[in-house]
């Protein structure tokens, strides 16, 4: 007998639906979207994130592999790091970015592009409910201005991003990596789309969906952890944002020429 195996507020989704894994990520964001995580405008951001996942063939491909073992070493040579979390991200992956403060002995910071003080406090309630210890980001008292931007997300935590010496920034459009680098601060993106000034302008871009690719981070800094600080250096070094991205768009390319015989 055939029986529903997710249920949304309004819908059912059949676990055998051949996209099944990309509609539960959508049921997520528009779950976040009906609990105020979600800024409307969330909802595009997602769409566009769901056509490059498309794309890549809706998995972690060799180049989001090396991003990740890079971001892995960054990390964890960070003195001081620091994980900025929007609406999208706390829909998607809120107790995926918990475990990864914790092993990454990083901070969380609540940080917005379409700001609002409703969703600032729904957010820090979910990541509570993952486990987070305290959330940076919503007190007046520590707020202090990022240089270089004109967007709400120019308002940082003083003892958060501000004071940060890695950042890592999820799903966002743009204006914020320039500024963060130009305030000495080294940039992980998480960016399912190369092109994207995000993408571009970070140190380390995972091309990667976040759902997948901020568990994996987690996992890879467990995984270095015993190693010293010249191997994690030197695993630093040897990765280069620029060919990687190129290989992201390689893989773009690989996946149109096998299914559609387009490049
Ligand atoms: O919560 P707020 O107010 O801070 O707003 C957050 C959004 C995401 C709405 C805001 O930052 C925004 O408008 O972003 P953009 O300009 O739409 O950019 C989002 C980027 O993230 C695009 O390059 C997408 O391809 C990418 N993206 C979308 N979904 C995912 C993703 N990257 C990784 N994983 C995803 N699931």
């Amino acid at each position: 007998m055939w029986e529903p195996e997710f249920l949304t507020t309004r819908h059912v989704i059949p676990r055998s639906h051949p996209r099944v894994e990309s509609l539960l990520i959508r049921k997520k964001l528009v779950d976040g979207f009906d609990s105020g995580l979600v800024a409307r405008e969330g909802l595009l951001a997602q769409g566009r994130g769901e056509a490059f996942d498309y794309l890549l063939g809706e998995k972690t491909g060799r180049p989001a592999r090396r991003a990740i073992r890079a971001a892995a070493a960054t990390l964890t040579l960070a003195e001081f790091p620091v994980i900025s979390v929007n609406g999208n991200a706390a829909a998607l992956c809120a107790a995926e970015l918990v475990s990864l403060s914790m092993q990454a002995g990083a901070k969380l910071e609540v940080n917005l592009f379409y700001a609002s003080k409703k969703r600032e406090q729904a957010i820090v309630r979910t990541l509570r409910k993952c486990g987070a210890q305290k959330v940076l980001g919503t007190s007046p008292a520590s707020s202090a201005r990022l240089q270089g931007m004109d967007s709400a997300r120019r308002m940082v935590d003083r003892d958060g991003i501000l004071a940060a010496d890695v950042v890592v920034v999820p799903l966002e459009d743009g204006d914020r990596t320039a500024a963060l680098k130009s305030a000495g601060k080294t940039v992980i993106a998480f960016d399912l789309n190369p092109l994207s000034r995000t993408a571009q302008t970070a140190h380390i871009t995972i091309v990667d969906n976040i759902t997948r690719a901020a568990g994996l981070l987690a996992a890879d800094i467990q995984k270095i952890a015993g190693k010293n600080a010249k191997v994690l250096h030197q695993i630093v070094s040897e990765f280069d944002n620029r060919s990687n991205l190129a290989d992201s768009i390689a893989q773009i390319r690989g996946n149109l020429a096998r299914r559609g015989g387009l490049a």
